[in-house]
């Protein structure tokens, strides 16, 4: 693996991965690169957001019928920007529209794989000096090159991705990927402007101490879950518990810190949310993958593995239930015992 000065940049670490890969042409490694620019753009502008009028909202809504901020807005051009002018993504799923985005040029049409996007997620925190974060999965095209992508090239299951991977903007600025062979964690160093290998092989803990899920739900969730929760609450010195309740209402900043820390985030089927709130294929998938590919495990509560579900739609929601194994088995035995007729 190239490295100077004892740092590995993400660009090393991308080739370097390349090259393990006797026949890989450079394309995936490529697209990955041009992420990496577009985080670093967003990057800039989430650290001087409170200086310039880029805060507050743009005036538009999303197709989720959730008002846009104006970061969502600048971080959604940036990423499709910047994929578009990689010559390797022939389309576009993103959180902030309502359709695929395709591409006239021939070069993009060239592209064999796609990419499904939350450009700025945990929106509601811009406002306040919260991490926020954006979410990536990118799939190899099923319909020919050289022509424009479709909406089957999207709807693939989350086994189907290629790479995956999320930036935070908190206290610093990382990005987390993977391709299917381990998840490794890069931080920016803005001195030198690059992303630095900090966080190499992650793992999960098999287990932790923390829940992450928003309470103010508590009396709309299934019974399975609201006893789940009492369980987390209860005394028990020898399971550690109570364990420690901690909700951001950003999921990559949520979900980062259980990784890191063992834990598990839920974002259960509620009165309002009958399918959950998150989305299966800009948020649940590719955070699903990072989960298992760490040693976690991620799944709608059910039984049912997240990276198995066929989507059926675009901006199809699931209910969430992700983070170190063994919590996510006993937060599903609950829901078993208690929503047996949850269909
Ligand atoms: P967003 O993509 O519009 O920002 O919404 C997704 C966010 C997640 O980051 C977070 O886990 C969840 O919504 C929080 O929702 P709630 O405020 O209902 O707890
Ligand atoms: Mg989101």
């Amino acid at each position: 693996m190239l490295s100077f000065n004892n740092v590995t940049t993400l660009n090393e670490f991308i080739i370097g991965r390349q090259s393990e890969f006797p026949y890989a042409k450079g394309e995936l490694s490529r697209l990955l690169s041009h992420i990496g620019i577009a985080a670093k753009i967003v990057h800039r502008e989430v650290n001087k957001a409170g200086l310039v009028d880029i805060l507050g909202e743009a005036g538009q809504v999303n197709i989720q019928g959730e008002s846009q901020k104006k970061l969502d807005v600048f971080a959604d051009e940036h990423f499709i920007g910047a994929l578009k002018a990689s010559g390797e993504c022939c389309g576009i799923a993103s959180e902030e529209n309502q359709d695929i985005i395709t591409f006239e040029e021939e070069l993009a049409n060239d592209g064999k794989y796609i990419v499904t996007m939350d450009p700025l997620d945990g929106s509601s925190n811009i406002d306040v000096n919260v991490s926020i974060g954006t979410i990536f999965a990118i799939y190899r095209r099923l319909s020919p090159v050289g022509h424009k992508a479709k909406i089957d090239d999207f709807l693939q299951k989350g086994t189907k991705q290629v790479a995956a991977g999320y930036v935070i903007y908190g206290s610093s600025t990382m990005m987390v990927y993977t391709t299917g062979r381990g998840v490794n964690g890069f931080t920016l160093d803005p001195s030198i402007g690059e992303f630095c290998l900090s966080h190499r092989d992650i793992t999960t803990p098999h287990s932790g101490t923390i829940y992450s899920v928003n309470e103010g739900n508590y009396f709309k969730f299934p019974e399975g879950v609201k006893k789940y929760i009492k369980y987390c609450q209860e005394n028990d010195t020898e399971t550690k518990r109570p364990y420690t309740s901690r909700y951001i209402g950003s999921l990559v900043a949520d979900f980062h810190r259980n990784l890191l820390k063992g834990g598990i985030f839920l974002y259960p089927s509620t009165a309002s949310y009958t399918d959950g709130k998150l989305r299966l294929l800009y948020e649940c998938n590719p955070i699903a993958f990072l989960a298992e590919q760490s040693g976690g495990k991620a799944t709608d509560g059910k039984g049912n593995r997240i990276l198995d579900i066929k989507p059926e739609s675009l901006h199809q929601r699931v209910p969430f239930y992700v983070g170190s194994r063994q919590m996510v088995n006993q937060a599903e035995e609950f829901i078993k015992k208690y929503d047996s007729n949850l269909d």
